[in-house]
């Protein structure tokens, strides 16, 4: 069986999270794809958040899988002449440096363009033009600007991130969309075009309902809020808890055990179809008819009471118990999954979600497969590459250099060490 993107050849120059996550997804649809590495160092998250000394950390394995890798120095003469070969011969150069990095390497559209009209060339940036355009960006820096941790947390507290890379993980799937769209554009047009994704911009398309919520303030307090009827609303969106972000109201409540185990909690759903199950399952029939209670509308200033009541039901079977019982009912609801529960799930190693695999240093990890899967395409995770393990292949299968050329580029030191390239 062929792969979606067979044929199409990617020059990754990305590096730490949000690029390389829009990389692997394209390499596990199929593509090559050429991870550019400095000589020496390689992406910086190799070595970030170490749990085994001399091994590529997991940082880096689980965001690189199935990519190929050549070191180069792309400061040096010779390095930019084998990137610019390179450039040549990709389809998507893909990159996510601190804005402008890519034209100080001497490496501008429209030189990229001069060496290959048909290059799509993919970026993330932090911000779009504006004023914040030049500022670096990591994850959580996305996450405050894009809107998120202002609407994330409860009331009376701070700010929270969330522990979804929205920002970084989010940011590279936005860009991978893109890519995608533009190679499929390039059948007709014949030419390449640039991507750009903002991790701003990709935070706040994922927070979309919050500018949702925004409008609707001007015209009255948020009603499935927590603080209605109680409490005040300011002139932003505020912090909602564990509300639920659409038409029916939700809440994480305690399940049996919760006083020792911190993830013993279900998040349940009021759906309004199923309202009458919901009161018999937690022996309310009278509020099946009770005005107080019988409609959505009626309910919304007394959701706490609610969910009070609800939780009493709940905190006297386990999460799973409760899943079982309300699914049978018909109630939308989930268990708070602890990331052990997640790794030992029988279901998600079935489907290939989770997925062990075997890195040459490092032995036996698990990691997080292609969520995104295609009935025609399949996808086998296999380990990240070492650094500059396929730096001679790609010489010399993708750029066809010679024998003499090869030692030429090394001796050089723009592939690394000749002598620290002659000590700088
Ligand atoms: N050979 C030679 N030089 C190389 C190289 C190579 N193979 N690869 C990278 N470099 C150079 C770059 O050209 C750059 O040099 P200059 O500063 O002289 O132009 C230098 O390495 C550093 O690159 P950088 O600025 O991208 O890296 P940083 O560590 O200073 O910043 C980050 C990191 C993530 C803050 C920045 O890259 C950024 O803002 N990226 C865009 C937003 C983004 O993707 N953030 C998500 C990160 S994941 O949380």
């Amino acid at each position: 069986m062929g792969k979606a993107l067979e044929g199409v050849r990617i020059l990754d120059f990305t590096h730490v999270q949000s690029g390389p996550t829009c990389t692997q997804l394209l390499a596990w649809f199929g593509a090559d794809v050429i991870k550019v590495e400095r000589p020496g160092v390689g992406d910086i998250t190799r070595t970030q958040l170490r749990d085994l000394p001399d091994v590529d950390s997991l940082y880096f394995t689980m965001l690189n899988s199935n990519k190929r890798s050549i070191t180069l120095d792309t400061k040096k003469p010779e390095g930019k002449e084998v990137l610019s070969e390179l450039i040549k011969q990709c389809d998507v150069l893909v990159e996510n440096f601190a804005p402008g990095a890519l034209d100080r390497m001497g490496f501008s559209w429209e030189y990229i363009q001069e060496l290959n009209p048909k290059m799509i060339v993919a970026s993330i940036k932090g911000f779009g033009p504006g004023p914040y355009a030049e500022c670096k960006v990591y994850e959580n820096v996305a996450q405050c600007a894009g809107g998120s941790a202002s609407t994330t947390g409860f009331d009376d507290g701070p700010p929270l991130v969330t522990g979804s890379q929205i920002g970084d993980s989010g940011t590279g799937l936005h860009l991978a969309l893109g890519i995608v769209a533009a190679l499929y554009q390039r059948t007709s047009s014949g030419r390449g075009q640039k991507v750009s994704a903002a991790m701003q911009d990709g935070v706040l398309n994922l927070c979309r309902v919050k500018l949702r919520d925004q409008q609707r303030l001007e015209h009255g307090p948020l009603k499935e809020y927590p603080q209605y009827p109680h409490g005040e609303f300011g002139e932003a969106v505020p912090r909602a808890g564990n509300a639920s972000g659409g038409g029916q109201p939700g809440w994480s409540l305690k399940c049996k055990g919760w006083e020792t185990d911190p993830n013993a909690y279900i998040y349940f759903i009021c759906q309004a179809p199923v309202w009458a199950n919901i009161c018999k399952v937690i022996g309310k029939e009278d509020w099946i008819t009770d005005p107080d209670y019988a409609t959505p509308d009626a309910r919304l200033p007394r959701l706490k009471e609610v969910f009070d009541t609800i939780e009493e039901w709940t905190m006297t079977k386990d999460k799973f118990e409760a899943m079982k019982i309300l699914n049978d009912y018909d109630i939308p609801c989930g268990p708070i999954l602890s990331m052990k529960e997640i790794a030992e799930e029988k279901s998600l190693r079935d489907t290939g979600t989770v997925v062990e695999v075997d890195h040459p240093k490092r032995g036996k990890y698990l990691t997080v497969g292609n969520p995104i899967k295609l009935s025609d395409s399949h996808v086998d995770v296999g380990p990240s590459p070492l650094l500059g393990e396929h730096t001679d292949d790609i010489l010399r299968s993708v750029l066809k250099f010679d024998e003499q050329r090869v030692a030429q580029i090394k001796a050089s030191g723009a592939l690394g060490d000749p002598k620290k390239a002659a000590a700088e």
